[in-house]
């Protein structure tokens, strides 16, 4: 059952806008980025920030996607430290040299990020990688944290974050739900 909404359509744009300012601003300017989708809701994600990336700087910035995945389908058994896997990949750029970015809809035990680490180190050789969120549900379990956050939200162990966008779910808002 829903608590509250903690983003709306228009809250989540300016998020992403600030998001895309922030990386291009790092990365001055952008041009050795390679966006890296995790799915599901990272994929239009990264689509989003490289259209933002794309009218702030005036460059087409590549994308690619990885599918990682718990291999379980009861969410209930998150805290119970498995560790997810890669199932897919596309990307068809070549990275070696480039900064990675990895894109997420949401960072919880950090576990997933890890798993998308591995698999972009055993395809190539990126100068670096960095991780954007849109939000950060807090309780990590390793040592990873985010470079770009679109909203920090201090979740309890009964709470979970709902992310609807209008990609996958003709909606868009998060919002926080209890178990
Ligand atoms: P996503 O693929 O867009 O990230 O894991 C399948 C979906 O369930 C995810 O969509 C995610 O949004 C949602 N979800 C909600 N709570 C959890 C959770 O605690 N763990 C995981 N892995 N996914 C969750
Ligand atoms: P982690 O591996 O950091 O524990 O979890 C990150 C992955 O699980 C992300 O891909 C994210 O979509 C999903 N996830 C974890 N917790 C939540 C949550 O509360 N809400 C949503 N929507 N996804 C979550
Ligand atoms: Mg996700």
């Amino acid at each position: 059952n829903k608590k509250t909404t903690v983003l709306d359509q228009a809250a989540m744009g300016r998020a992403l806008t600030r998001i895309a300012h922030e990386i291009v601003e790092k990365n001055k300017g952008g041009e050795d980025l390679l966006l890296v989708g995790i799915k599901t809701r990272g994929v239009p994600l990264t689509k989003r920030l490289q259209e933002k990336i794309r009218q702030i700087e005036g460059i087409n910035v590549p994308t690619g996607e990885l599918d990682i995945t718990l291999y379980r389908d009861d969410l209930e058994k998150t805290t119970e430290h498995e560790d997810p896997e890669l199932k897919d990949t596309k990307i068809d750029a070549d990275f070696d040299g480039k900064k990675v970015i990895l894109i997420d809809d949401v960072l919880f035990t950090g576990r997933t990020v890890r798993a998308a680490m591995d698999a972009v180190m055993d395809i190539g050789r990126p100068s670096q990688i960095q991780l954007a969120v849109l939000i950060d549900r807090g309780h990590r379990e390793l040592p990873i944290r985010a470079d770009y956050v679109g909203k920090n939200i201090p979740t309890s162990d009964k709470e979970i974050i709902v992310v609807n966008l209008q990609e996958t779910d003709e909606l868009e808002e998060v919002s926080i739900y209890e178990k």
